[in-house]
Parts: structure tokens; C-alpha cells; sequence
């Protein structure tokens, strides 16, 4: 570290010290502010009328798939009528789910015991042992057809078996179902022969992994390879065949082995054969969700301490790098302070009920409520929203994480706002989605438009969660805590650990309850009332955007000697504290409060070692005005992943130039001969990034700005984030991207001179720097200038 830097670092530190005095009265003002208000209570009535209309709900939609679509695998309820692989018209890769398996029949059966209804699961259980075959020609997904499928029977199996027990019926049944998800498992396994050991993405039922179309078969996702555990070791210790679970545990050990060693933090996408990362975006959703389920389920199961170990060492990686408040942000695992992507997927909400099995509540807690309140502001939880929760991917095909999270912390808490929140979810489920043929996906959550579509998980995820957060536990057929959901809510019993063969040790049967900490006293369910969720009520629409009258000051422009900003400072709430100086920051309002808390927050981060690399990160566009030619401004920018990076005192220079047409998506440009040299501007939108950064290297340009097209974003209010690229290096210039905000400064000077405006692109921290070397030069100028005569 240079001397300058090494010097700030302590300055921060500093800083530090005070502001985290400062921290805990902020934090005090601005929560004692609020009264907390308990959640209405659900009277005993109310919740059992919401289990009777969820079995209602339950109800709808499979006699709409039994009697119109059935044995398909999936019902279309706007055409009501069922989806072939095949027949019905291909929608490209989506269609890998469908083997033409039945396979909501299958993903549901479970459902149809956990509702008591006996008598339809034998039906429904006699229905696949007729119908139901594997041998078809069709490639389908490992990952889906061994969570659907596989784990749909297998917890059939177990079921059917159970009720002969204890319900004196299905004496007819001899174990069918264990042998057909034996045969699914034998035609899923040539997809295991790789090198590393972890699976492909897809095989043919029939032919293996010698389907032509299979040949060039490399990319999995890490959440496809790592969701295979808890079924395979399920169905060799049912079958007493140990293939299987020797298959997947050398599939995570060989995931366990990618993760990067710095951060422990795992990619998304990856070469099944020579297990190089493709997309190291790191984060909690799609690609890579279930991979840290089945860790932590994989202990819960089958008592393998080493999964717990290797869980807790990406739980805290997560925690550390890609947990910012109750956001879930990706970063890359390999330079896990910077974000890389500036939205969040549905699929993320999971992980507050992961939290709550691993037992860590309160930041499930509050995940849980950001969600919520993204829920209410668009109905539904559209795919994928931004850091300032507008829609990113408006879809909504009526997932089952939010009710599931939704689930679990009502069974940890015994608070009935997760009550009432379920029963939001169920009512707008009732009012938007419900057609007359079962339950439609919903295409765009800002229009409502239905799409054709209702997944084989509405039936066996979503209804059966609100099903089960309206029953009380003692009025069910089975205990459930005696169980493990696996990622498609089907139940495996814990006592599957003592079916353990030759190559697993056996799990002693009081380590079974793991789930006993819902039981512990004193009760988490006092643990976390309403003061958790409370400040987050109004994350969204309180503080979202987050916009004040005056320009908010940020960390990282913080001057300790610069009188405006100490004064900024006090009115959030923070008082500069000497030692031995007692007095209290009260901030102004409750907004300046928040503020408040914010700039700390920023605070916090930069003083974090990782906060200087994270700053390092951070790219500069810089310029001087003709009024004051000297002094150089600099706005903040982002980086790209897939151009050189401008490190220590390296910058590019050149005229700003206005790409024509201004998206840059062309096969070249109007002003492309003009571009030559000069620093082109290319606005966000209609192709990639990185297509927009090759056309400005075909016409020579010297580095590309590519600005955001939200009006209004600002990196002031939302974090920054790296630009992904396609994997290939071929960007040799420099490319950065700005909100519009800062960009708009930047269009301002432009506008306002004759003369083209020349700008320079470096590193932030070195633009600090060098203002820091220029005032201490002009210091040591003024002094010498100072200085009295007999000192000469
Ligand atoms: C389900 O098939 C499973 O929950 C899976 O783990 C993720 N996607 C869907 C539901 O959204």
C-alpha cells in the first residue's frame, strides 16, 4: 500500500472510531421514533377458512389437469388442455423439463396425502404405476427430472408405504414406485460420466448421453449439478443400489473443489468437463439456489457433518459479500466486492426459510420482509427487480419460494404476520392468477396479462406451502418435522439416515431433531417480533428512490475538513465525537435519521479492508470546465468484467463524442470516421454491452461510456456494478458505465461548450490521489509563500 493510500486507510479507520458511537444513537433515534404495533392476530376461524381454501385452491387445479390434461406432462389452463414434449408448440430449452412423464401427476402425489385425501393418492398412485414410462427418446434436464420426478415418486414410495402402516390401506402396493425411480435413476446416471464427476445439464432418457445433439454438451449450472443429493442418497439406501449417492457425493465434492479459494464463493455456470467457471456471478438465485440448499440438507439428512462444514463456509461468504441490509445482491466470486448485477431474482426468496432451518432468524427476517414489500407494490414478485425494486423481468409463473420462506418462519416464530402475509399471497393468487381451467402464470405483473402456462410446482409447491402455514401440525397425517422438504417441497424422512449401506455411517437417532431448535426455549418466537420488521416496512416505499431535497453526501466524498459537510453530518444525526465529549447527535427528521444511517453504513464498508479494493474498482470519467481549468472533477462510474481494467495511474484521454445512433447496436455508426480517437458515449439498451464495446473498437475509439437509459438512477442511491461480458476477451479498450445522473452532469458541460469536451477515464482512487498530491503541492506553495522573511 502507498504511503497516500495507507494514510486514508487510516483516516478511515479513524473516522471510524467516532462513527460507530455515532451509529448506535442514530440507529436508536431512528427506531425509538417508531412505536412498534403487533400484527392482528388470526383467529383459530380464519386460519382453518384459508386451509379449507387453499385445499380449494388445490382442488381447482389439479381435476383442471386430471380432467383435461392428463397424462401430459403439464396443463395449459388458457387452452386447457395438456402439454406434450413434441406436440405442442416447442418453447426452446424451457421444454427440457417435460419427458412426457406425467409429470404433475408424479411432482403432486405427496400433496394429495399431506391433504389426507387417501383415497386419490391410491387412484393417483395406480394411475402412474399404469401409465407412467421412462424409455422415450426425449432429452430432458437432470437437475428437473430428478427434483420432479425422482423425488416425486420416492416420496410416493415412502408415502404409500407409511399409510399401509398407519392407515391400513394400499395393501396392494409392493413397492412399484421405488423400482420406477430406480429405472429413472439409471437412465439419469451416463449423464454423471465426466471427468470432474459432476453431471451434464441434460441426457436422453432412451439413448444416454449418445444423442448426437448431446455432443456438444459442456454447461451445467451449479445449482443443477449440486440439487442431486438428497434423491440419489434417498434411492440407494431404498434400493440398497449404492451408485447413486456415490454419484452425487462426487459431484460436490468436485463443486466443493471450484469454489473460489479467496472468497468461497461459487460461480453459476460451469464446464462439467474441465471444470472451468463460465459465469462467475455469485449470488443466492437462479443457477445456484439449491446447490446451498441440499448442503445444508445433505447434513440434515444424512448426518454428514462435512456438508454443515462446507454449508457454514458459503453461508458466510454470502453473509459477508453478497447480504447488503435484507438485499441479496451478486457479486463475482472471484472479486466479491464488486456487484454484478444490479437486480434480484425471484428465485432468491428462498433463503429466508433456509435461514430460518440453519437457524440464523433475523436476516431472514428481514429478506423476508424487502420481499414482501416488493410483493405489495407489484402484486406479485416479478422474476427479476432492481436495487430500486422497478421490474427488471416482469413474469411471474406463481413460484412457491416467497410463500415457502413464508412458511418456514411462521413455524419458527409462531407470528401471525406471516400468517396474514400468507393469506395475502393466497387471495392475490385467487384474484389474479385463477382462470376457470386451473391457475394461469402470469406474463407481465404490470399488466396481468395470463400466459399458457401452470407449472408442475404450483400443485406440488405453492399450494401445498399455504396449505401447510394454514394446518396445525397435529392435524396432519404425518409429522413433518420428521421430514426434509427437498427443493421441490417433497418429503424425505429423517429416518432414511439409518438405511445408511456399507459405505455411509449411520446417524444416531437423537441427532435426528435438528429441527428441535423451533422448540427451544427461550422461544425464537419471541426472539424477532415486529422491531425487526418494523424499520423495513417501509424500505420501499419510505426511502425508495431515495430521493431528498439536497444532494446527499456519501462516504466516500466525505472531507472531515470541509465545514459543509460536517454540518450535512450533524443535520443526519452524527456527531463528530472527541474523547471525553459526551454529547448526542439527534438527527433533524426521521428522513435525515435514515440518512444518517445510510452514510454510516458507507462508512462501515469503507473501512472494511475489502471496501479499498472495492474502491479500487471504482472507475473515474473526469473533467474541467472552462471557468476553472485547473480544478478537475471526476463522477463516478462503473467497471466492465470483460475490458482491460485501468489500473494505478493508467487513464485513457480523449474528446466525449456521442455515438449516432446513440445505442450503438448497428453494424457500425454514422460518425464512425469522427469517432476515431475520441471517447465514445453509447446509451444502454437494445443489445449487450459488450456488443456496444466491440462496435466502438471496430471505429477506433479510445475507450466507450456506456450510459444507463433509467432516468433518474444515480450510483448515489444504488449500488455499482461491473458490466457482464460473453466469456471472450476481445475488448482491448477501456469501457465504464454511468447512471444517468452522473452522466447527465457530464451531457450538461458537453452542451454548454463550443469546444469538444475532453475527459479522462482512470481508476477512482487514483483520481483521489491525485487531487490529494495536487492540494499538497498547493499547501506547500502557500506556506513557502507564508513564511516571514527572517526565516529566508
Ligand atoms: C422448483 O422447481 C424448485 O423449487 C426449484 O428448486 C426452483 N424452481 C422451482 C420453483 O420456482
Amino acid at each position: 500500500m502507498s504511503a497516500t493510500s495507507s494514510e486514508s486507510f487510516v483516516r478511515v479507520q479513524r473516522l471510524m472510531l467516532i462513527f460507530l458511537v455515532a451509529l448506535c444513537i442514530v440507529v436508536a433515534c431512528v427506531l425509538s421514533t417508531e412505536t412498534t404495533m403487533p400484527t392482528q392476530n388470526m383467529s383459530n376461524k380464519e386460519r382453518a377458512e384459508l386451509r379449507e381454501e387453499a385445499r380449494a385452491m388445490f382442488y381447482h387445479a389439479y381435476n383442471a389437469y386430471m380432467q383435461n390434461a392428463y397424462p401430459a406432462d403439464e396443463l395449459m389452463p388458457l387452452s386447457c388442455k395438456g402439454r406434450y414434449r413434441g406436440v405442442t408448440p416447442s418453447r426452446g430449452d424451457m421444454d427440457d423439463i417435460l419427458g412426457n412423464f406425467s409429470m404433475t401427476l408424479v411432482d403432486t402425489l405427496d400433496t394429495l396425502v399431506l391433504l389426507g385425501d387417501f383415497a386419490e393418492f391410491e387412484h393417483a398412485v395406480k394411475l402412474v404405476i399404469r401409465d407412467v414410462q421412462f424409455d422415450s427418446d426425449i432429452i430432458v434436464s437432470v437437475f428437473e427430472t430428478n427434483i420432479r420426478m425422482v423425488g416425486g415418486l420416492l416420496s410416493a414410495h415412502i408415502l404409500a408405504e407409511y399409510l399401509q402402516k398407519h392407515a391400513d390401506t394400499m395393501h396392494w402396493y409392493k413397492g412399484e414406485l421405488l423400482e420406477m425411480s430406480r429405472e429413472l435413476g439409471y437412465r439419469l446416471l451416463p449423464a454423471f460420466n465426466t471427468s470432474t464427476g459432476i453431471p451434464h445439464a441434460r441426457v436422453n432418457l432412451r439413448l444416454g448421453m449418445k444423442d448426437p445433439m448431446l455432443k456438444k454438451s459442456r454447461e451445467t449450472c451449479t445449482a443443477c449439478a449440486g440439487t442431486i443429493l438428497l434423491e440419489f442418497a434417498a434411492l440407494s439406501r431404498l434400493t440398497g443400489d449404492p451408485i447413486f449417492e456415490v454419484r452425487a457425493h462426487a459431484a460436490m465434492d468436485a463443486l466443493w473443489k471450484l469454489r473460489h479459494r479467496g472468497s468461497d464463493l461459487m460461480g453459476t455456470v460451469l464446464n462439467v468437463h474441465s471444470g472451468d467457471w463460465v459465469r462467475r456471478d455469485s449470488g443466492v438465485g437462479a443457477g445456484i439456489d439449491s446447490y446451498y440448499e441440499y448442503l445444508f440438507k445433505s447434513y440434515v439428512l444424512l448426518g454428514d457433518d462435512k456438508y454443515l462444514a462446507r454449508f457454514n463456509r458459503h453461508y458466510n461468504a454470502v453473509m459477508k459479500y453478497v447480504s447488503e441490509g435484507p438485499m441479496l445482491l451478486d457479486v463475482l466470486m472471484h472479486r466479491p466486492h464488486a456487484k454484478s448485477k444490479n437486480f434480484m431474482d425471484s428465485l432468491l426468496a428462498f433463503w429466508p426459510g433456509l435461514q430460518v432451518l440453519s437457524g440464523d432468524l433475523k436476516p431472514a427476517v428481514q429478506t423476508h420482509e424487502m420481499l414482501y414489500q416488493v410483493m405489495q407494490m407489484h402484486t406479485f414478485i416479478p422474476e427479476a427487480f432492481t436495487v430500486d425494486f422497478q421490474i427488471h423481468w416482469g413474469q411471474h409463473p406463481l413460484r412457491p419460494e416467497f410463500i415457502e420462506s413464508t412458511y418456514f418462519l411462521y413455524r419458527a416464530t409462531g407470528d401471525h404476520h406471516y400468517l396474514q402475509v400468507g393469506k395475502k399471497a393466497l387471495k392475490t393468487l385467487q384474484q389474479y392468477a385463477k382462470v376457470s381451467c386451473g391457475y394461469a402464470a402470469v406474463n407481465d405483473v404490470r399488466t396481468g396479462k395470463h400466459e399458457d402456462r401452470m407449472d408442475s410446482f404450483v400443485l406440488s409447491e405453492t399450494i401445498k406451502y399455504l396449505y401447510l402455514l394454514f394446518s396445525d401440525p397435529q392435524d396432519l397425517i404425518i409429522n413433518v418435522d420428521e421430514f426434509v422438504f427437498t427443493t421441490e417441497a417433497h418429503l424425505l424422512p429423517l429416518s432414511i439416515a439409518q438405511l445408511g449401506n456399507a459405505t455411509f455411517s449411520f446417524r444416531q437417532t437423537d441427532e435426528h431433531n435438528v429441527l428441535d431448535f423451533m422448540r427451544t426455549c427461550p422461544s425464537s418466537n419471541k426472539l424477532f417480533p415486529e422491531k425487526v420488521r418494523k424499520p423495513l416496512r417501509n424500505f420501499i416505499t419510505g426511502s425508495c428512490p431515495r430521493t431528498t431535497a439536497g444532494k446527499r453526501l456519501s462516504a466516500l466524498d466525505f472531507q472531515a475538513s470541509n465545514a459543509d459537510h460536517l454540518r450535512a453530518v450533524y443535520d443526519m444525526g452524527i456527531t463528530m465525537v472527541s474523547v471525553g465529549d459526551r454529547s448526542q447527535g439527534k438527527a433533524k427528521s426521521h428522513e435525515e435519521g435514515e440518512m444518517g444511517l445510510q452514510f454510516m453504513q458507507e462508512m462501515l464498508e469503507l473501512t472494511k479492508m475489502q471496501s479499498i479494493n472495492q474502491l479500487a474498482q471504482l472507475q473515474a470519467v473526469a473533467y474541467a470546465t472552462d471557468e476553472k481549468p485547473q480544478d478537475w472533477i471526476a463522477l463516478m462510474a462503473g467497471p466492465s468484467h470483460f475490458s482491460p481494467e485501468l489500473t494505478g495511474d493508467q487513464f485513457v484521454q480523449g474528446d466525449l463524442i456521442l455515438a449516432k445512433p446513440l445505442r450503438a447496436c448497428d453494424e457500425t455508426l454514422e460518425n464512425a470516421e469522427e469517432a476515431k480517437g475520441k471517447v465514445l458515449v453509447a446509451e444502454r439498451g437494445d443489445c449487450t454491452f459488450v456488443s456496444k464495446a466491440r462496435l466502438a473498437q471496430k471505429v477506433g475509439a479510445a475507450a466507450l461510456i456506456v450510459c444507463d437509459n433509467v432516468p433518474g438512477s444515480s450510483g448515489e442511491t444504488q449500488p455499482m456494478f461491473a458490466m457482464s461480458g460473453d466469456g471472450k476477451d476481445d475488448v482491448l479498450i477501456p469501457v465504464v458505465f454511468m447512471y444517468s445522473m452522473e452522466f447527465g452532469k457530464l451531457s450538461a458541460v458537453m452542451q454548454r461548450r463550443k469546444q469538444p469536451l475532453r475527459v479522462r477515464v482512470m481508476q477512482m482512487v487514483e483520481f483521489k490521489r491525485w487531487q490529494l498530491a495536487k492540494e499538497q503541492r498547493q499547501n506547500q506553495t502557500a506556506s513557502v509563500a507564508q513564511k516571514p522573511d527572517k526565516e529566508l
